[in-house]
């Protein structure tokens, strides 16, 4: 990778998704180069403890520490403490692992003691050995609650205590209008010296949205003179992970990479200038074509450590960032 003027990459994350194009990015990027914003819409103060699991999974993916058979948590993980809990008749559905649960202590504990959730961030990542920058993007408290037919319910409990069952009708970011954005994101946007903004297939509706919805976030965005690079998280009609393609569907949308295609091109006008669909969705480039954007056809699918740098170099050869 050449050094040049404009040589960042600011990417936009959930969980899971977000995190697998973050890790092939954080393989073929130099640490300095790399800005990862993520959504911490799904936060929560569970059982005295601080959980932001879409940071942490970032965390725990870059790290190598990851537990790929769950999609969250801890690689070779142990239950002793929940068992425990449920012994006593304690709340037991979200599972913290004892591993786990270190990392929520140490946050709520730095939380508490001084901190902004910027700086606890940037010290764990230090502390696990993560090179590039990872920011929550906000430091103020923003959480998403899910309005379904069963009433209004917190993310979490949709998500886990309700197993994603309840069907949606629409998501409220409270406190939305008050946050304010990462402000170290905001000094990167300004000193316009990114090469390139990509949306990472992570979940429209409840990752990237409240990411994009902080004030002037994605006016920001849009103003800085990089390319913005979004990609499908729904291939073939299905999401890879996660409720999505199930949104959609409750929310009367089309489930194909042409209604996320809509919904962005709706929301943020003129904020993508490119939209990346799988193989398997080439049939859909026309009509996104149609809706204002250009569109990229490649494998998008991130099974092996491969697929997700070969997913990273298109990207980056999209943006037109010079490879080795
Ligand atoms: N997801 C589950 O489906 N069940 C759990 O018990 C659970 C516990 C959990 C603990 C810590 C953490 O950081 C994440 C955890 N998740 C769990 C995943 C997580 O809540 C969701 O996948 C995300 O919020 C959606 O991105």
């Amino acid at each position: 990778m050449t050094e040049n003027a404009r040589s960042g990459l600011l990417a936009l994350s959930g969980g899971v998704g977000g995190a697998k194009l973050a890790l092939g990015l954080a393989d073929i990027l130099p640490n300095k180069q790399l800005h990862i914003m993520v959504n911490t819409a799904d936060d929560f103060d569970h059982l005295g403890l601080h959980i932001c699991p879409d940071i942490d999974t970032l965390l725990y993916t870059l790290s190598g520490q990851s537990n790929e058979v769950l999609g969250w948590g801890l690689a070779d993980e142990t239950w002793h403490t929940m068992n425990a809990l449920e012994r006593l008749g304690g709340e037991t559905w979200f599972r913290l692992g004892d591993s786990d649960m270190a990392t929520h202590l140490w946050r709520t504990q730095a939380l508490a003691a001084c901190g902004d959730l910027q700086s606890v961030t940037a010290r764990l990542a230090r502390q696990m050995g993560i090179g590039c920058q990872i920011y929550p993007m906000s430091n103020d408290p923003v959480r998403t609650a899910v309005f379904s037919d069963e009433g209004v319910l917190p993310f979490q409990h949709y998500f886990v205590r309700r197993q994603c069952e309840p069907a949606v009708n629409g998501f409220q970011f409270e406190g939305i209008e008050t946050a304010q954005s990462n402000s170290e994101v905001q000094a990167l946007l300004q000193a316009e010296t990114l090469s390139a903004v990509v949306i990472c297939p992570s979940n429209p509706f409840v990752s990237i949205d409240p990411i994009l919805q902080i004030q002037g976030q994605w006016q920001s965005i849009s103003a800085n003179a990089a390319p913005v690079i979004a990609v499908s998280p729904i291939v073939a009609g299905l999401a890879i992970k996660g409720p999505a393609a199930k949104m959609m569907q409750e929310l009367n949308m089309p489930v194909t990479a042409l209604g996320v295609a809509q919904h962005y091109a709706e929301q943020y006008p003129g904020l993508l200038d490119i939209f990346v669909i799988d193989s398997s969705d080439a049939a859909l480039a026309p009509a996104i074509r149609d809706t204002g954007l250009e569109v990229a056809v490649r494998p998008t699918i991130m099974r092996s450590r491969e697929d997700k740098q070969a997913l990273a170099r298109s990207v980056l050869q999209l943006a037109g960032y010079a490879t080795q």
